[in-house]
Formats: structure tokens, sequence, C-alpha cells
């Protein structure tokens, strides 16, 4: 897929001595750009290889990704429970067979699996899965990442990482190496939005913290969140919100995150990512396909702004109606970076809204995209595709600019493509070498 960008920068070779450039010009200067710079994914669910099971990867993988779950249940009559205890090779069956073979795979996620196929020059065809069955068994992890990262045009991958999830615990506490690809993320869910079902995990940790988390709890949480930032080394901490956020208020988690998380955040000179909007387990039969949306007051961002003006906030929101809220917040409150189209909205129509919004609104001060990606491969076609959808909208902001009189240059489009998809995330949280 970058290989045919490529072939189009070479039609009408673009000068770089700073000489204005055509129309035509722009748009291949922009494809070469978006193909060249490689990408900063600031926001997924892989894991490094030192990982060991946590690090997803391959068809089986590919095919059972929650996405793809939530599409089978509507093509068949399989029930979630019966799907659920499937082995993952029949799992990966079925999905292939409903999706793939007896439907027309022209969903955003069902195509972004023959977009990978397709990008290792594997058959897409209906029977495709025992080919890329026998390819994928035939990869070394390490190389395999390196390769893949390449082909997405991807520099670093950020994780998400929760202290508390019992997988992943033991591999911090056995002191599991870094990556020099792979950025860790405190993302703390389980102690703002479930500390009932929590706190003892936190206290068996050793810290003095109870179920009301009174007493010494709010510092003992804030020496939790400082003993694991040495630990994991942090590019930022992170959670998901739900559509009923507020802040400020009285509940635990309000208390924790004023108390707590922002100090903690501005001692460490940490950003914190905020994900508002989502309906956990709407339908909890389909586990991680059950969750949805809801559309979310953004008061809470306006305050902890306003309120907050050391700390700084990576907010992305789930709800399409949010979408402008968000932008209006940003241009009012320069410790807030917008990032990513999430989730429900990384629809190819509807990240084209929200980009064409944001640069009116920002020009260049927002973070376009993160994959959220949870199998590795999901990087190639997620990246393939943001770059499908921006090629035009910076040609045509820049054709537009260049048409009310200002040129446009090679090192122009360079810089803000950079700015977008590298600068802005290095500048806004420490990406720099451990
Ligand atoms: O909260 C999140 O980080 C979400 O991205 C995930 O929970 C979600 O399941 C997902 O994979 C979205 O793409
Ligand atoms: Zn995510």
């Amino acid at each position: 897929m970058a290989t045919d960008l490529l072939k189009s920068a070479a039609q009408s070779p673009a000068s770089k001595d700073g000489a204005p450039l055509s129309a035509s010009q722009i748009s291949s200067v922009v494809q070469e750009a978006l193909s060249s710079i490689p990408f900063i994914d600031i926001h997924t669910h892989l894991f490094a290889p030192s990982f060991g099971r946590l690090c997803l990867w391959g068809i089986e993988e590919l095919l059972t990704y929650h996405y793809l779950e939530a599409e089978l249940f509507r093509s068949s009559r399989v029930t979630p429970e019966q799907y659920w205890a499937l082995p993952k090779s029949e799992q990966a069956d079925l999905v292939w067979r409903t999706l793939f073979v007896e439907n027309t795979p022209i969903s955003e996620a069902t195509r972004g699996v023959i977009a990978v196929l397709q990008a290792f020059g594997l058959p897409t065809g209906h029977s495709a899965l025992a080919d890329a069955r026998a390819f994928f068994a035939s990869q070394s992890v390490e190389s395999h990442i390196a390769g893949v990262m390449q082909m997405a045009g991807i520099s670093t991958i950020v994780m998400t990482n929760d202290p508390l999830d019992p997988e992943e615990l033991p591999f911090w506490q056995s002191g599991v190496p870094s990556h020099d690809k792979f950025r860790a993320v405190l993302r703390l869910d389980r102690i703002l939005n479930y500390w009932n079902d929590h706190w003892r995990a936190v206290e068996a940790q050793g810290y003095a913290v109870d179920a009301h988390a009174s007493g010494k709890s709010v510092s003992e949480v804030r020496r939790f969140l400082m003993d694991w930032a040495v630990r994991m080394k942090p590019v930022y901490m992170a959670c998901s919100l739900p559509d009923t956020f507020e802040f400020p208020s009285d509940s635990i988690n309000g208390l924790l995150l004023r108390d707590a998380v922002l100090p903690a955040c501005r001692d460490l000179n940490l950003p914190l990512s905020l994900m508002i909007g989502v309906r956990k387990q709407v339908n909890p039969r389909l586990r991680l396909a059950g969750d949805a949306l809801g559309r979310a007051s953004l008061r809470c961002v306006e305050n902890l702004c306003r309120d907050f003006p050391s700390n700084r906030f990576l907010v992305s929101v789930l709800s399409r109606e949010n979408q402008h809220e968000l932008c209006v917040f940003a241009r009012k409150f320069n410790n807030l970076m917008p990032f990513g189209c999430w989730w429900f909205v990384n629809n190819a129509s509807i990240v084209e809204e929200i980009t064409r919004e944001r640069i009116e609104m920002l020009g260049t001060s927002f973070i376009p995209q993160h994959s959220d990606a949870r199998v590795l491969e999901q990087v190639v076609y997620k990246w393939a595709y943001t770059r499908r959808t921006m090629a035009p909208i910076l040609a045509e902001s820049y054709r537009l600019l260049s048409e009310d009189g200002r040129p446009v240059t090679f090192a122009d489009i360079h810089r803000d493509v950079t700015r977008l998809f590298r600068s802005n995330a290095e500048s806004f949280m420490d990406l720099g070498p451990r």
C-alpha cells in the first residue's frame, strides 16, 4: 500500500528548494510525506514480545478481534455462549466463514484483515485462511515486529499497561526488560472507575488503602503511582471514562483524580490521557465486544483544563457529537491536546469529518490518530487507512491556502506532517530515550 503512495510522488518531482508547489505537486508531496515520515502510535493495546502471550499477533488473533466478533453475531446464528465455548482456532474458522466467505468483507474491520493479507503478499480469497496460517506460523516474533512496523510506517508503539491486571503484573514484578520500540502507559481504569472491586489489589501491593479511600488512602495511591512510574517509565497516565463522567465530583473517582493522580502527574511531569464516553458492557454476553458509547458532557474537560493549568491533558472522545466541543475547548486551553478518532469514530467517513474540522479550528496543533491496535498486524491497515484518509484532506487544505494567496512549499508539508504525527506527541509527552 505504501508503495502506491510513493509511485505518484515520482510523477512530478517537486522541488525541495522552497519553490512554490503546483496543485498536482502538492498532493504528491503530501502523499510522499505521509508515507516517508514514520509516525508515533500514541495509543495501542499491543505489548512488546517480552510480555509473552500478552503480545497478540497472527491470523487467529486478527480474526477473533472484538470488532469482528461484534459483526459475527449479527451474521451468524451462533450464540455468544456457544462461540466462547469454542477453541480459538474454531472461533477464527467461524469468523472467517461467516464474514469472509458467506458475506463480503466490506466493513472497515473485515476489509482490514484482507488488507493485511495483501500487504504480506498472501491470497485473499475464500480459501486464504490455510495459507495465512502457514505464513504466520513461519514467522519469528522479533523480526516480524520490525517488519510490521516498517510496513505500517511507525517508529514507536505506545502500550496500555495496567498495574492491577493479574495477567500483566507478574511481568513487571519480574523486571520485564524495556524494548526500544515500545513505550509504557500507566492505565488507571481499575483505580479510578472500579475502586470498590480493586482497592484490595492496591493494598496487596503494600499500600495502606481502604474501601472508602479514606485515611491515608489518597496519599498511598499517590505513592503507588510514583512507584509504578519508576518501574514502568510511562510516557503518560491514562484512563477511559464513562459518558456520565463529571469533574469535580465528591465520588472516590473525583477525589483520587484531584488529590492523587493530578498531583502525581505534575510531580512526574506526565500528561494525563482521558478517553471519555464509553458505556461499558451494555451487552456483557459479547465480552470486549459488548461496550458501547454515550454522548458525554465535556464540562469536565473545561473544569480540569482551567483549574489545573500545570497539568497537561491528552483527550479523545468516543461520541461523534462530542468532537466539535473538544475542538473548541482545545482553542481555549493549550494544556489540552485532542488526539485520535477513537474506536467507534475510527471509520473513514467520520475520521474525515473530525479531521477537517480539527484542521479548520486547530491548524496542525492536534494528534490526528492512534491505532488502538490489539493485534500487531492491525497497525498495517489502520495506519494505511489513516494515510489514505489524510492525503486528500491535507492536499485540499494546502490547495485552499495557495488559492488564498500563500504559496505552499515542500518544507511546509513535511514540517506539518511531522508535527501532526510526531512532534506534537514528542512535545506533549516525554518520548525521548529512557
Ligand atoms: O479503553 C480503551 O482503550 C479502548 O480503546 C478499548 O477498551 C477498546 O476495547 C478498543 O479496543 C477500542 O478500539
Ligand atoms: Zn484503547
